[in-house]
């Protein structure tokens, strides 16, 4: 029997669950990708702070590109269950906060009339890096940013507020990208200019687009997982997100209106994010990045095998510890030694089953942030790094499709032109053209160019 409304009191009784009445709730927030990682963060946060007594902060789930996530939680009635699990064992939680979910392309006014809400505050998104439709240089590529991106529906729904004059909305990127915040206030206003300048001055005006830093590791929820939650809680959820117990949310205090009292459950609201989102970027998310692409062509599927793995181990706290941390100033209190020892056991996590291509995927969005950037003020300071070229080079390796036979294809956005340029003969070439806005450290970087001038020695292309 699958869990909805109707069934949710057959629930095991160990599954931890909501007091507020979810059928008096309006939605506060509508959500762009409502993958797992939202179900397992953002809306883990609001569904608590809804049970501290903040009301109509419901979300409205949209959609951007798949249907899946409408026929996963829309027959649930919106709701799910979110099961923390370490070696400690698995502990269970439902979740009431998503009231519905939409695919926008099949719905499009829907979306567009929850944004004009009168009761909508907040516009939250976990698009991923490419869905900010980037050029090389950072810019808007206004190809890509075309038909189906956010920011059409974004601008749309504006633009039905000011027409009813209501208030702005606060845009809160959740995504991956260095100064998130700021990215999004200057993309939707490149996007506004060409499409509605008078619209981009009210964005302006009206609207604001907190940074934050958002951290939860989520794997993709397998078969597997959801028959072992089915005969746990006595109920199938198509929809279950399997998670680690840490999480962290940090964002800037500034919203154009009202949002949920996310403090009272956790979350920091603080002036400055960015010391916190450099340090998350380039320790967490640069080691998963290198703990992927090194650990795949070692034969590694999961994370906590690659991080067991004493060649790679070496590698991973040389590149944290020496590479990424001197490039780093520490938030107040904040002590980042002992953020990469905690990261470290959190790699370490056996029961998590991370799965390192889930991690592989989009590389080309990916690294500018976690790696580049390390590289970039290292080379400044006349600094090598090991580790961070190794990574490179197994990247690149990847792109050319090394790993095909055994992990599948390369699944990113830049996958054709990675592979055009290797065809060339010149990886350094491949990223050029991937990371325009970084070109300086493939032109200046003797380190660079050594290492992937042995690799490409060493191996033939596929
Ligand atoms: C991972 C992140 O898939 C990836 O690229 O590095 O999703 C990572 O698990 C999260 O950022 C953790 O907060």
């Amino acid at each position: 029997m699958r869990l909805s409304a109707a069934t949710v009191g057959r629930l095991a009784p160990e599954v931890e669950r909501f007091a507020y009445d979810r059928q008096l709730q309006k939605p506060g927030i509508v959500h762009f990708g409502i993958g797992a990682f939202h179900r397992a963060h953002q809306a883990w946060y609001t569904d608590r702070a809804m049970d501290c007594g903040d009301r109509d902060w419901a979300i409205f789930g949209v959609s951007l590109r798949s249907p899946e996530v409408a026929r996963q939680m829309n027959p649930q009635d919106g709701l799910y269950t979110l099961t923390e699990r370490s070696a400690a064992g698995d502990a269970t939680r439902l979740i009431g906060a998503v009231a519905k979910v939409i695919v926008a392309s099949e719905q499009t006014e829907a979306v567009i009339a929850a944004l004009a809400a009168p009761t909508t505050s907040i516009a939250s998104l976990t698009i991923t890096e490419k869905g900010y439709c980037r050029a090389a240089d950072g810019s808007l590529d206004p190809a890509l940013a075309s038909e189906s991106s956010v920011y059409r529906y974004l601008a749309a729904g504006l633009r039905r507020r000011r027409e009813a004059s209501l208030r702005g909305l606060t845009l809160l990127s959740c995504d991956n990208l260095a100064d998130n915040g700021t990215q999004t206030a200057r993309l939707m206003g490149e996007y506004l200019e060409r499409h509605d300048p008078t619209l981009a001055t009210w964005f302006a005006d009206e609207c604001t687009c907190p940074a934050t830093m958002v951290d939860r590791i989520v794997p993709a929820t397998t078969a597997a997982d959801r028959d072992r939650l089915a005969d746990r809680i006595g109920l199938r959820d198509d929809a279950a997100v399997i998670t680690e117990p840490f999480t962290q949310w940090v964002m800037e205090d500034r919203f154009a209106g009202p949002r949920p009292r996310w403090e009272a459950v956790g979350a920091e609201l603080v002036g400055d994010v960015a010391a916190y989102e450099n340090a998350k970027l380039r320790l967490l998310n640069g080691a998963h990045s290198a703990l992927a692409y090194l650990g795949l062509e070692r034969g590694h599927t999961f994370v906590h095998e690659a991080v067991a793995d004493p060649g790679l181990r070496i590698l991973i706290e040389r590149l944290m510890r020496e590479e990424a941390l001197p490039t780093l100033s520490a938030a107040p209190g904040q002590d980042l030694s002992a953020y990469i020892d905690a990261l470290l056991a959190r790699f370490a996590n056996p029961a998590l089953e991370h799965r390192l291509i889930q991690i592989a995927m989009d590389g080309s969005q990916k690294i500018p942030q976690r790696w580049l950037a390390t590289l970039a003020d290292n080379q400044r300071r006349g600094r090598a790094c090991p580790a961070l070229l190794a990574a490179l080079a197994a990247w690149l390796r990847h792109v050319r499709g090394d790993n095909v036979a055994r992990w599948g294809l390369v699944d990113d956005p830049l996958a054709p032109a990675l592979a055009t340029a290797w065809q060339g003969g010149d990886p350094a070439a491949a990223l050029f053209s991937a990371q325009g806005q970084f070109a300086d450290i493939w032109t200046m970087s003797d380190d660079a160019h050594a290492v992937l001038a042995a690799d490409q020695g060493d191996r033939q292309p596929s």
